[in-house]
């Protein structure tokens, strides 16, 4: 599709601009993807910078609380599992700033805007993790929720996005795995090890159904980000996915969900459930969560000790002629997606 006013950065006409709209629609109509060098509306724009800069600094700061236990877990092979798993979440973030990138922000703003507080990342990692059993329940339920909510989003319109998810996808039930096997095996452990693993159940639960953002009603970008094919579903049915997904998981490791609402629904065909505390969300949403001043200050001070890194690499890289490495470089005949494999 031809490049406008992105590129020369003059105001098309109104005529080109409504042609240009058209064109745009007509590939979100046909879930056709919608490219970087493609016109965009404003909104569409700014509705995805905001979106997926959240997920990449999700990724990044849900690193601190399961990074917490690196030091202490209890053997070799656990330990082996989670530096993977929270290595994996690194790359995930490094994937989606660069998709961001491809909408014009660079890396260096993003972060900026994150530990400015005017970028936000998922309530989720606002909770402390208190035992180990809570590296189980967040790769169960977090990951869980994760997946359920991005599965769909490997099919949003925006292709470097869509890309991104289709690898993060793969990972993630991986973390899924993990973190259900481990639970698996403190249920089969003794009284104290599965105490634990309720107890962190219990605490995970409701922000884990928090993930997937308020209700309908209450979301103010759900309707225009599905009509951009932005979203491909809306926060209640994933969170209904979630639940129905995760009784029967829990009925297998013998947990209790802390839902005295939560029954099977004949008619419906899914499972009826009470409501998270909203207030609750709202206010770490705002900052006020339990650990939301920890992990930001932490984001901060691992950003301050990184500089030299950073500045050691643009030296380098203005010695060596530029920064386009040839690993970075597209070679000829390679597609986009291999081009990314490469990378
Ligand atoms: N936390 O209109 P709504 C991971 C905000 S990382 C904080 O429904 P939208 C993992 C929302 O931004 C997975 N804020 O918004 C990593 C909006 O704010 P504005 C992270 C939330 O965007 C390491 C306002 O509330 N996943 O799995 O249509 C270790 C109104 O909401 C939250 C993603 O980022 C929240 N939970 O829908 C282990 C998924 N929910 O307008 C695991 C990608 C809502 O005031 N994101 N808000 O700026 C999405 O799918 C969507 O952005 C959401 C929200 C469903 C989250």
């Amino acid at each position: 599709m031809p490049t406008t006013d992105t590129e020369t950065g003059m105001a098309p006409d109104p005529t080109a601009e409504r042609a240009l709209l058209e064109q745009f629609d007509a590939i979100v109509e046909r879930n056709d993807r919608v490219e970087p060098r493609d016109w965009m509306p404003e909104g569409y724009r700014k509705t995805l910078i905001r979106q997926v800069a959240q997920h990449a600094h999700s990724e990044i700061i849900g690193m601190q609380p399961e990074g917490n236990w690196i030091s202490r877990a209890p053997s070799l092979r656990r330990k082996a599992i989670l530096l993977a798993k929270v290595q994996d979440e690194a790359g995930h973030g490094l994937y989606l700033y660069s998709a961001t990138e491809t909408l014009g922000p660079s890396r260096q703003e993003l972060t900026e805007m994150l530990l400015a507080g005017k970028q936000k990342y998922s309530s989720i990692f606002n909770y402390p993790t208190l035992s180990y059993a809570d590296v189980g329940t967040i790769g169960w339920l977090v990951d869980g929720a994760a997946i359920c909510n991005q599965v769909p989003l490997c099919r949003t319109s925006y292709g470097p996005y869509g890309r991104a998810m289709i690898r993060v996808c793969k990972e993630e039930s991986f973390h899924q795995r993990q973190g259900y096997e481990l639970l698996m095996t403190m249920m089969q452990g003794t009284d104290e090890q599965r105490a634990m693993v309720q107890e962190s159940v219990n605490r995970f639960w409701w922000p884990a159904l928090m993930m997937f953002g308020p209700p309908d009603d209450e979301s103010p970008n759900t309707a225009q980000s599905m009509a951009w094919g932005i979203k491909r579903n809306t926060n209640d049915d994933l969170r209904q996915r979630f639940v129905d997904m995760s009784v029967p998981q829990a009925e297998a490791l013998g947990v209790t969900l802390p839902d005295p609402e939560l029954r099977w629904n004949e008619e419906r065909g899914h499972h009826d459930f009470g409501q998270p505390d909203w207030d609750e969300f709202m206010q770490v949403v705002k900052g006020n969560g339990p650990c939301n001043a920890q992990r930001l200050a932490h984001r901060r001070r691992a950003h301050e000790d990184g500089a030299w890194v950073r500045e050691a690499a643009l030296a380098f890289a203005d010695k060596s002629g530029g920064l386009d490495t040839p690993a970075l470089v597209p070679r000829e005949g390679y597609s986009t997606s291999e081009t990314e494999e490469v990378r």
